[in-house]
C-alpha cells in the first residue's frame, strides 16, 4: 500500500469560478467579477486595461459562475458520492467584507460558508480553504491600489482573524494565497494591480508580492494563535523548468526561471528572502524597504505545508530565436517529447514526480497537490453522458507518477485534489467549454443552458480510485 490511510482525496474549486450570485446577500464587487471574456480579457488580467466596473459591451462569466451559490448542497452530495475525503474551495473576500476595509463583517456571507462547511462535515468531507483565490475587493483597488499598498496587510489580517475565529472547529486546513507566483504573470487577476503609464511594473509587482508574503506570514501566526490545530499552507503554480538542451546556457536559464517561482515559497517555507533574490532586486533597482519587524514576522511564521497546482512542466532555451507557446500563464518552449492538450498545455505526468521531488528536496515539508487536471472539450450524448477516456487517461498517468513519488522516493504527501471536479469557468479564458469535471454542467460559454449536472464516465472511475486509496487506477 503506497499511500497513507489518511490521504486526502478530493477536488478543488474557486469561488469566482463557480459560485456566481455576485450581488447576493450584500456581496461586494471584486476584480474577478470584472474580467470579461473576449479579446480584452488578457489586457485586463495583465493590469494594462483598466476595468474596475462592468460595462454593457462585455460579458463577465464569473458573475454567474455555474450557480454553485444556490446549488452547493447538491454539488457536495455528488462529491460525497465519489467518496471525497476533502473539498478545496475558496472564500470570496467580498462576501465577508464587501468593501474590504470595514471593521464589521457581513453576517450573511459568514453564514453562507458556515452552512457550506457544515454540509461538508455532514458527508465526512474535510474542507480545505483557500483564503484568497485571485480575488480582491474593487473598493480596495480603487481606494488603495490593491496589493501595491501596505495597508492591504491590515485588511487581510482583519479578514483572516474573522475567518479563523468564526470557523474554528469547522476548518483546519488553510491556504493563504492561490498560486502566489501568478502575481508576476497576471497581476490584475492575481492581485488587483493596474498599471499607469510610465510606472515601473517590476517594482510594483515585487512590492505587492512582498505585502502578500507578509500577509501570509501574519495569517499563519494568527491561525496558530487562534487554534493550534490549524495547518496553514502556501500555494505555488508549480512545474519544473527543463532546459531544452544540455547546453549550460539553457540549464542556467531553466534554473533562473525556477527560482523566479521558488522565491515565493523560499520566503514562506524558510522565512527569509534568498540571496539570489536580494541580488536580483539590487540589479533591477527594486526596493522592498524591509523593516526588522517584517523580517521577524517572516522568519517566525513559516508555513506548515506546501501546496501546489501542477498542470505541466515547462521548457526553456537560451536561444532567442526559439519559439515559445503559452502554458498555464507561463510561456514555454515546445517540448518535442510531450503531447499537448486541446488548449496547448504540455502533458507531462513524470514531470509531476520530478516537481514533487524537487520541492521536497528543497523544503522538507509536507506537500499537498491541490490542483491537477485536464481541460478538454466534452461532447455529451443525448442523455448528457460524456465518455471522457482522455481525462481518465491524463489523471491515471499523473496519479501513477504521484504514487511513485511517495512510494519510491519518499515524498511526504498530504493529499490530492483534482482541479474542477465539476465543470466550471476557466480562469485563463473565461470559457466553460474548457471542461475539467467528473460532473458535466449543461451550460454554454455565453452563460445559457439548464445548468443541470450529469455524471461523466470519469465519475465512476475516480470513485473507484478513492475507494481503493489509489491502488486501482484501471
Ligand atoms: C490555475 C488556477 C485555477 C484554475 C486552473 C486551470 O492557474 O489556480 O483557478 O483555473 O489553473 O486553469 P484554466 O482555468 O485557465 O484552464
Amino acid at each position: 500500500m503506497s499511500l497513507p490511510e489518511t490521504f486526502l482525496w478530493g477536488g478543488a474549486t474557486a469561488a469566482n469560478q463557480c459560485e456566481g450570485a455576485y450581488q447576493a446577500d450584500g456581496r461586494g464587487l471584486a476584480n474577478v467579477d470584472v474580467i470579461p471574456t473576449g479579446e480584452d480579457r488578457m489586457q485586463v488580467m495583465l493590469g494594462r486595461m483598466k476595468m474596475l466596473e462592468p460595462d454593457a459591451t462585455h460579458f463577465y462569466p464569473a458573475m454567474n459562475g455555474i450557480g454553485m451559490y444556490e446549488n452547493y448542497r447538491e454539488d457536495i452530495a455528488l462529491f460525497a458520492e465519489m467518496g471525497f475525503k476533502c473539498y478545496r474551495l475558496s472564500i470570496a473576500w467580498t462576501r465577508i467584507f464587501p468593501n474590504g476595509d470595514e471593521q464589521e463583517p457581513n453576517e450573511a456571507g459568514l453564514r453562507f460558508y458556515e452552512n457550506l462547511f457544515e454540509e461538508c462535515h455532514k458527508h465526512g468531507i474535510e474542507p480545505i480553504v483557500t483564503i484568497t483565490h485571485f480575488d480582491c475587493p474593487i473598493h480596495l483597488i480603487q481606494t488603495y491600489g490593491g496589493w501595491k499598498n501596505p495597508k492591504m496587510v491590515e485588511f487581510y489580517k482583519n479578514l483572516v482573524t474573522v475567518l479563523f475565529t468564526r470557523f474554528k472547529g469547522l476548518v483546519k486546513y488553510w491556504i493563504t494565497f492561490n498560486e502566489i507566483n501568478m502575481i508576476l504573470h497576471l497581476p490584475f487577476m492575481g492581485a488587483g494591480l493596474v498599471f499607469e503609464e510610465g510606472e515601473n511594473e517590476l517594482q510594483i509587482k515585487y512590492m505587492a508580492a512582498h505585502h502578500e508574503l507578509l500577509a501570509s506570514a501574519w495569517a499563519t501566526k494568527i491561525a496558530h494563535e487562534i487554534d493550534p490545530e490549524n495547518k496553514v499552507g502556501c500555494m505555488l503554480a508549480a512545474g519544473m523548468v527543463y532546459p531544452y538542451t544540455c547546453n549550460p546556457k539553457d540549464v542556467w536559464k531553466g534554473m533562473t526561471q525556477d527560482r523566479e517561482n521558488y522565491m515565493f515559497i523560499d520566503v514562506q517555507a524558510r522565512g527569509y528572502y534568498p540571496s539570489y533574490a536580494k541580488k536580483m532586486f539590487e540589479r533591477e533597482g527594486i526596493e522592498l524597504h524591509l523593516t526588522p519587524e517584517e523580517e521577524q514576522i517572516l522568519q517566525e511564521n513559516t508555513v506548515d505545508f506546501i501546496s501546489i497546482s501542477y498542470y505541466s512542466s515547462r521548457c526553456t532555451s537560451a536561444d532567442p530565436d526559439m519559439q515559445t507557446m503559452a502554458g498555464n500563464a507561463f510561456d514555454t518552449v515546445k517540448n518535442p517529447y510531450l503531447d499537448t492538450s486541446e488548449w496547448g498545455w504540455l502533458i507531462d505526468p513524470l514531470g509531476l514526480r520530478i516537481t514533487l521531488n524537487s520541492l521536497y528536496d528543497r523544503y522538507q515539508k509536507p506537500i499537498f497537490i491541490v490542483e491537477n487536471g485536464l481541460g478538454a472539450v466534452d461532447v455529451p450524448d443525448e442523455n448528457g453522458y460524456v465518455e471522457d477516456d482522455y481525462r481518465i487517461s491524463y489523471l491515471r498517468d499523473h496519479l501513477a507518477a504521484m504514487k511513485d513519488a511517495v512510494e519510491l522516493d519518499g515524498v511526504e504527501l498530504l493529499g490530492y485534489t483534482m482541479w474542477g471536479p465539476i465543470d466550471l469557468i476557466s480562469a485563463s479564458t473565461g470559457e466553460i467549454k474548457k471542461r475539467y469535471g467528473f460532473i458535466y454542467v449543461d451550460q454554454d460559454d455565453d452563460g445559457s443552458g439548464s445548468r443541470k449536472r450529469y455524471k461523466k464516465k470519469s465519475f465512476e472511475w475516480y470513485k473507484k480510485v478513492i475507494a481503493s486509496n489509489g491502488e486501482d487506477l484501471t
